[in-house]
């Protein structure tokens, strides 16, 4: 048996709002897509963040779904999951459109029950897990959920959901593999907390490629995230060049990582790569605005046409510099997307260093900073999500009750006798729980009324 594991589109994505950016997001995907069935592979998995946002424009739905009838053609299915960019607490997700259109399915804890030639469902508590089998292979996944919906007190999530099966697939930051990556500190998952038994966990999330072998994990099988398809952040940079205070000359060195995904044969990864634009992230170090403008004029001869080039400039300058200064250097390189960003010292411009030290909190500063890296591409939930995640506060009291709402009370009228499919048995409303412990007599911080989910994951489950 052989698929492919491909995480991390982003497909929607205009990086730095350059419309040739979105292309390349979309060329990639679709390159990944298309050697993974030129491949004849069995299945494909998408491990979250297929789209960039949870509402794709039309555009990116057009192109998500001309991208995936190319292995609808072939008979090859998609099993996906919904990443922390493409989930959404509606009741319908794009996710639900693509299957309808019998292009993905989508693995999970869902409302409804799904089965067909490869979907198997399980009721519980007042949800259906949803996995997949093909041939004898077992996959299961989940989408992305935040730390403190997955390890709750006692509770392990994953662990209760998950006790055996082939394919693990999820959307989450394992800390044993977020060393060196924006998530090192802000990680969901520690290695002990995923479930065991499985022979490959199928990740997203990370955007840079990474594997951990059993020997290393003590797991059954391989931890592997393929990292995005294209380069979203400077750190996934394809070249670096660093022009130091004391170089003659600027040293340019390849960096290493590739982007693509994986082809997964009995287990085994192998990184098949996609060819991406070159994206270069440079660093320049001065003393005075001229000698910063020397050698950014002078670097600008090592960057290809066609590539994306992030500057740093760094020194002391006095009196500051002012990026508008530096702009109009490269007007005439003809690269396709250039920016300069400063961490000049003595800088007229606001640094972190300078901003509000005793005005602003720690979190409004990070804040502040946020915003100001990217101003366009700043969903609320998102970072409602990060702010959430980096201090750990859970959720606010009044947000607590909206988001649960759809795991708690499951209504009668959802049992109703014509939703239920001919010849199945209906099922009762009140699953078996509760028996260990009622609320009351619970002294803990827990939520008055726990959902059925809770319950379930307290003990209630058979
Ligand atoms: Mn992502």
């Amino acid at each position: 048996m052989r698929f492919a594991h491909i995480a991390d589109a982003h497909l929607g994505r205009e990086q730095f709002n350059q419309p040739f950016r979105y292309e390349d997001y979309v060329k990639a995907f679709r390159e990944a897509v298309e050697k993974a069935v030129k491949a004849r592979v069995d299945f494909i998995l998408i491990a979250g963040d297929l789209f960039h946002v949870s509402r794709p424009s039309p555009k990116a739905l057009r192109d998500a779904v001309e991208i995936l009838e190319i292995p609808r053609r072939k008979e090859i299915p998609v099993f996906a999951i919904e990443g922390n960019h493409d989930k959404t607490i509606r009741e319908a997700s794009v996710f639900d459109l693509l299957e309808h259109l019998g292009l993905i399915r989508t693995l999970g804890l869902r409302r409804e029950e799904k089965r067909d030639e490869f979907l198997r469902s399980k009721k519980i508590a007042d949800r259906y897990l949803v996995w997949a089998e093909v041939g004898d292979l077992k996959i299961y996944g989940l989408r992305h959920h935040t730390r403190w919906q997955l390890i709750r007190g006692n509770t392990n999530v994953l662990k209760a959901l998950f006790k055996r099966g082939d394919i693990l697939m999820l959307h989450q930051a394992v800390d044993y593999l977020a060393k060196d990556t924006p998530y090192q500190d802000a990680f969901d998952l520690k290695l002990s907390e995923l479930p065991d038994n499985f022979s490959y966990y199928a990740l997203g999330h990370i955007h840079v490629r990474k594997l951990a072998e059993p020997e290393q994990t003590g797991l059954k099988g391989p931890i592997a995230y393929p990292g995005s398809t294209e380069r979203t952040d400077v750190r996934e940079a394809s070249h670096v060049v660093v022009y130091g205070e004391r170089d003659r000359k600027p040293k340019l060195r390849e960096n290493p990582q590739p982007k693509g995904f994986y082809i997964v044969e009995d287990f085994r990864p192998e990184f098949v790569e996609v060819e991406t634009r070159p994206f270069y992230r440079v660093t320049v170090s001065g003393n005075s605005k001229a000698e910063l403008r020397r050698k950014v004029e002078e670097v600008a001869g090592l960057i290809p046409k066609d590539a994306v080039a992030i500057i740093y400039l760094e020194g002391t300058v006095k009196g500051g510099v002012s990026l508008a200064e530096f702009n109009d250097l490269l007007k005439g390189s003809g690269i396709a997307y250039y920016a300069f960003r400063s961490r000049v010292t003595g800088e007229a411009i606001i640094s972190k260093e300078r901003v509000g030290e005793e005005i602003l909190t720690e979190w409004e500063r990070e804040l502040f900073l946020h915003l100001r890296s990217e101003p366009k591409e700043f969903p609320l939930d998102e970072f409602m999500d990060w702010l959430l995640e980096k201090y750990r506060l859970g959720v606010p009291e009044g947000m607590s009750a909206r988001a649960r709402k759809p795991v708690e009370e499951p209504k009668k009228p959802e049992n109703a006798e014509e939703k239920r499919p001919k010849g199945e048995k209906r099922v009762k409303a009140t699953p078996k729980k509760e028996k260990i412990e009622k609320p009351k007599t619970e002294k803990k911080t827990r939520p008055a009324k726990p959902s059925s989910l809770d319950a379930w994951l307290r003990g209630g489950r058979q």
